[in-house]
């Protein structure tokens, strides 16, 4: 059900990751000077997907693993709108993964954000897609989102940040956004944002991330050139964050899916005139093609 409602306090543990992210999300929207009323926020089913209660911003909470294609139909209803996809790992890896793969070659202009705890937080800390080897059991290797997004080749914008480093998060945020803004497309960012009851990962994450832009041979355009970075920089035990995928500017794009399926310049179904005197032609025409 969609709300347009007051935010209400977070009833996540003190010290969960996903409070420096709702933290980032209002900070990059503030200085963008988003107005409130064309930010929309689809959840997920988890501790994350309840993000939207604790903004001020329209909400939806979707299905679990279902938020990216209610998100992009909220898109294509109302390209104007600034539209986020968020949820966790389990949401998005697991019963969401068609979903995750096919965001990608579509190429709506929204933002997907991952809280990835590598754990199902709110059903009390079972293993997830990212979960490593001896979590509670679990014996299958971590999938890795950036290598499979990297994998996609669509001029996506691609990153993935970590809740204890809250400045590199809102400035990826904010990038996200102007490029969703500007109609370029899919944007994604996987943050890495610590379950402190299930699986505290912060002491780990903090000594283990690594900043890809300083590692040699940075490019953010070459997906070849970021695959075999990530891939060494995981092999010597480090996690890579920062901007992963970002096409050059001023390169020739497969556009937006938006400026694809609808007329230059149209206002979405959602703002359509459905006054029924003005349009009796065109709904009779309807009527009959169904018929
Ligand atoms: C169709 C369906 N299957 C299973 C569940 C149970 N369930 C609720 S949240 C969740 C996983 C939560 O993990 P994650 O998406 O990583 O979010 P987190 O709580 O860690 O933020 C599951 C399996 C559900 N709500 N709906
Ligand atoms: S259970 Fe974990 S993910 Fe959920 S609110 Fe608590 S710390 Fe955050
Ligand atoms: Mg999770």
């Amino acid at each position: 059900m969609v709300q347009s409602a007051k935010p209400t306090q977070p009833i996540w543990c003190p010290g969960c990751g996903d409070f420096a992210l709702l933290a980032c999300v209002k900070k990059a929207a503030a200085e963008l000077k988003i107005p409130t009323h064309e930010l929309v926020l689809v959840g997920g089913i988890g501790c994350s997907g309840s993000i939207h209660n604790f903004l001020e911003i329209n909400g939806l909470h979707a299905l679990h693993g279902r938020l990216l294609a209610q998100a992009v139909g909220v898109k294509l209803a109302n390209p104007n709108l600034t539209v986020f996809a968020a949820g966790g790992d389990g949401d998005g890896y697991a019963i969401g993964m068609g979903h995750f793969m096919h965001a990608f070659k579509k190429n709506v202009s929204i933002l997907y954000i991952v809280m990835n705890n590598e754990t199902y937080g709110l059903t009390k800390g079972q293993p997830s897609p990212t979960s490593q080897i001896g979590f509670e059991g679990n014996i299958e290797k971590p999938f890795d989102a950036i290598l499979t997004a990297l994998s996609i080749p669509a001029p996506n914008f691609i990153a993935r940040t970590f809740s204890g480093d809250p400045k590199t998060l809102t400035a990826v945020l904010k990038e996200a956004l102007e490029f969703n803004r500007a109609h370029r497309g899919f944007a994604f960012i996987e943050d890495l944002s610590p379950c402190v009851t299930y699986n505290d990962t912060y002491k780990l994450w903090r000594e283990r991330v690594v900043d890809v832009s300083k590692l040699p041979g940075y490019d953010a355009s070459d997906r070849k050139a970021m695959f075999r970075l990530c891939m060494e920089a995981m092999d010597s035990g480090k996690i890579p964050i920062g901007v992963m995928h970002r096409p050059p500017e001023g390169a020739p794009l497969d556009p937006a899916l938006e400026t694809r399926v609808l007329p230059a310049g149209a206002l979405g179904p959602a703002r359509a005139d459905i006054e029924i005197e003005p349009n009796r032609a065109a709904y009779a025409k309807l009527l009959h093609s169904v018929a």
